[in-house]
């Protein structure tokens, strides 16, 4: 599929990879860094949508209807553990699963509850994904295989029919919809969508949902959280949610969804809240606008210089799709030279790269429920080879997640950025204009006498279209 004769129309990429003195440090050796430093996931995170993802077990699959965009179509962890191999094969390091508690049973106003996020309680697995056994034997089962275990919480609302809803009605804040989206008390305290709202200042709410991540935490040989909904509930929640599971679960790692666009109240997000992690929604928007949608590619840039808001970008966890949006491909439309464009941006920057389920196979999808399609194990030997390089690329190279970024020259059509590692450069390339460009020349600095390493260099020259810097990057090895 790459290289193809007709595809150097519109756009190419570049990416040149160069290596200094010295072999490559193994994972997690890549940088120094002073103080303390918050937990890390390892490259690459891959995020399993349980019910869409595998059906290994039909006798719990009770009104499964795969025809049905809004039902249950039977996906659970029995289905996980049996396609382990897939994501070991790929490269995952960090399996995050969708939640897997006891959620919202039937639908509410034709909205199925099939992805997990309406929890009527935190403290059960849903009978449809499995059991506690089932959990324990696919934590063991990534274990086996080198990754961690994320699950997904859902701590700022409960399904329409929890039974705290009779139970404790003190639980919640009162049901109000939020009317102005930029009113942060109302994004706290008031309903997202309807949803019972519950209130984390509240005593036992509190010990109800530090109990409930404890309980796996401590139980299961679970490695990390998924925090939802991060920007509907405050700040000082997290601040005290994180000591308190830093004393009880040292290592737990935690990734916070803070559906947000803005680099500078992100990062206050990110740091006030002392998470270990967080989505870099920022950067997601820029790499859609710029990649697929013909934005001027200053958007890029300017994420990129926001990064010295954060006191860690390198533990943003970078991504292109999920299931609250559009596919990366339908963005694209349909464009998998595009897609393939946005790959080598994600894995040539800072931060952790993730991956929505069937991205490796160009699943598609648009809005919801069209995002959330079954994984099509039809076409599994269809691997984006593309992909399977980049991540090889990242797992030999583990300094790429750290290195700083150092935007050389933006404009409406080409980004050059700088990665200077401890022992090697990396000098990501955008041209998506029709011409060909000068490469940028890097000056004099400690990459001189720098030579080409040639897996690398096979691997990211394929990506390319047209090759500026041609002495380093072989036109052959794209053109076949
Ligand atoms: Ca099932
Ligand atoms: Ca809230």
């Amino acid at each position: 599929m790459i290289g193809g004769g007709r595809l150097g129309l519109a756009a190419l990429g570049l990416a040149a990879l160069l290596s200094c003195h010295g072999r490559d440090k193994p994972p997690g050796e890549a940088a120094q860094f002073s103080g303390v430093r918050p937990q890390r996931a390892d490259d690459l995170v891959y995020f399993v949508f349980v019910d869409r993802f595998a059906n290994g077990d039909p006798t719990n699959d009770k009104d499964a209807d795969p025809s049905d965009p809004q039902a249950w179509h039977g996906g659970d962890l029995e289905g996980v553990i049996q396609r382990l191999d897939h994501l070991a094969a790929l490269g995952v390091k960090t399996l995050w699963l969708s939640p897997i508690f006891l959620c919202q049973d039937q639908k509410f106003y034709g909205w199925g509850a099939f992805h997990g996020y309406w929890v009527r309680d935190l403290r059960v697995i849903d009978p449809r994904f499995g059991d506690e056994a089932t959990l324990k034997r696919l934590s063991e089962a990534a274990e086996r295989r080198g990754m961690r275990l994320v699950l997904d919480v859902v701590y700022n609302h409960t399904s329409f029919d929890a039974a705290a809803l009779t139970e404790h009605p003190d639980w919640y804040n009162p049901a109000l919809t939020i009317e102005d989206w930029n009113d942060p008390e109302q994004l706290v305290n008031r309903q997202v969508h309807g949803l019972p709202d519950l209130n984390q200042q509240n005593p036992e709410v509190y010990a109800y949902l530090r109990d409930a991540t404890l309980q796996w935490a401590l139980g299961f040989g679970v490695d990390g959280l998924r925090i939802d909904a991060v920007r509907h509930m405050p700040t000082d929640f997290f601040a005290r949610l994180h000591s308190d599971l830093r004393a009880a679960a040292p290592g737990l790692w935690t990734l916070g969804e803070d559906f947000q666009g803005d680099p500078r109240l992100l990062a206050a997000t990110f740091a006030g809240g002392g998470f270990d992690a967080m989505f870099d929604f920022p950067l997601r928007y820029a790499l859609i606008d710029s990649l697929c949608r013909g934005a001027h590619l200053g958007r890029l840039g300017s994420v990129l210089s926001s990064d010295r808001l954060y006191q860690h970008p390198e533990d943003l966890v970078t991504f292109l799709d999920n299931h609250d949006m559009p596919r990366v491909l339908t963005e694209c439309r349909g464009d998998q030279d595009a897609v393939r464009r946005a790959w080598v941006t994600q894995m040539a920057l800072r931060g952790v790269p993730a991956l929505t389920w069937g991205a490796e196979l160009h699943l598609e999808g648009g809005e919801e429920p069209d995002n959330r399609r079954d994984m099509p194990w039809e076409r599994a030997g269809d691997v984006d080879p593309t992909l399977k390089a980049l991540i090889q690329l990242r797992e030999a190279n583990p300094w790429l997640r750290d290195a700083p970024s150092q935007v050389l020259r933006v404009d409406e059509a080409g980004l050059t950025v700088l990665r200077v590692g401890p022992e090697s450069v990396a000098l990501l390339e955008l041209n998506l204009s029709e011409t060909e460009r000068p490469s940028d020349q890097l000056g004099p600095g400690p990459w001189s006498g720098c030579r080409l390493r040639a897996l690398a260099a096979r691997a990211l020259c394929r990506l390319a279209r047209r090759v500026s810097v041609s002495d380093q990057c072989p036109a052959r090895s794209w053109r076949r």
